[in-house]
């Protein structure tokens, strides 16, 4: 990890009064939730994640897909939020405003503290009918391991018999207005806007940096990996999202010492 790069982004973090986190699965990965992309190791290998998140998909075969996000809410109920995740909790209590906007399905910033969690994508413990709507009060019970991982058939909905659907933007599906919205003012108005763990490749979601980067943003983007938007960050930090955030953290504190 480079140290004269996190000595500037804590600088920039230090003189910032509005800072953006924008997260994607990276985020969780040292949590043990597969990445989106690989999201289908073991039981889901043959399947694309793109085809499987879909309302077709869905509509096709409601068990293999209901099974699928089974095992996803499972993965997440056990597992935790990471360092990283806190660090953000940290971060936090060293800027005016924090806006965390993530595209995470999973409910690990909150777990960890941080508040509000703005989530374009939905979230995977707020499922809901298909045909009315209503919420689904799954509880945080953890599901046993779905059966042979194939198919589970989804629960029905007491009100109208639908059946009831992960709480996720499927591909194709319009994202949360309102959260939208929220994170389109955030964008505009940020001095800092941060990337972790997202190859970027998803929108309108992906729009969001270059769009705070237009309204004068200073951009970061912390990854293990390149992405097809590095060029566009003023700053691209090679490191995981548990290892780096504490490390950012800690240079943002040192400084803080040091200026006095
Ligand atoms: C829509 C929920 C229209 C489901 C997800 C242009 C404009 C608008 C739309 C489009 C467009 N072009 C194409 C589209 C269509 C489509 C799209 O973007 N397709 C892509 C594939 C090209 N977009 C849509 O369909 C969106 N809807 O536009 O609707 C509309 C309007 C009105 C009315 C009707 C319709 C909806 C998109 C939302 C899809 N749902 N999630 C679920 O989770 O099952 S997206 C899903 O993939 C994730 O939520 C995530 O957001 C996204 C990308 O995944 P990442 O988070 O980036 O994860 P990934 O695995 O890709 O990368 C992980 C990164 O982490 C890597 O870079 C890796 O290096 C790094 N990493 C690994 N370990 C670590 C790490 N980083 C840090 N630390 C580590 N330890
Ligand atoms: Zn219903």
């Amino acid at each position: 990890m480079q140290a004269n790069d996190l000595i500037s982004a804590a600088e920039r973090l230090r003189s910032a009064r509005r800072v953006v986190v924008f997260s994607g699965a990276g985020m969780s990965a040292e949590s043990g939730i597969p990445t989106f992309r690989d999201a289908l190791t073991g039981l889901w290998s043959r399947f694309d994640a793109e085809r499987l998140a879909t309302p077709e998909a869905f509509e096709r075969d409601p068990e293999l897909v209901w099974g699928w996000y089974e095992w996803r809410r499972m993965k997440m109920l056990r597992a935790q939020p990471n360092p990283g995740h806190r660090a953000l909790v940290d971060l936090s209590r060293h800027v005016a405003q924090l806006a965390v906007i993530t595209q995470n399905v999973d409910d690990l910033h909150e777990r960890a503290g941080s508040t509000p969690v703005l989530h374009l994508h939905g979230r995977l413990n707020e499922p809901r009918c298909s045909r009315c709507a209503c919420a689904y009060p799954i509880g945080d019970q953890i599901p046993d391991e779905p059966q042979d991982g194939r198919r589970l058939a989804p629960p029905r909905c007491a009100r109208c018999d639908g059946a009831i659907r992960p709480g996720v933007v499927w591909f194709g599906e319009a994202l949360p207005l309102d959260e939208f919205e929220r994170a389109q003012d955030a964008a505009m108005q940020c001095d800092v806007w941060m990337t972790v763990g997202t190859s970027g490749l998803v929108y309108p979601a992906a729009e969001l940096p270059l769009r705070a980067q237009r309204a004068g943003a200073w951009l970061l983007q912390i990854n293990p990996q390149m992405t097809g938007l590095d060029d566009h960050y003023d700053t691209c930090i090679a490191g995981t999202a548990a290892a780096t955030l504490p490390a950012l953290i800690t240079a943002l504190q040192d400084g803080a010492r040091i200026s006095g």
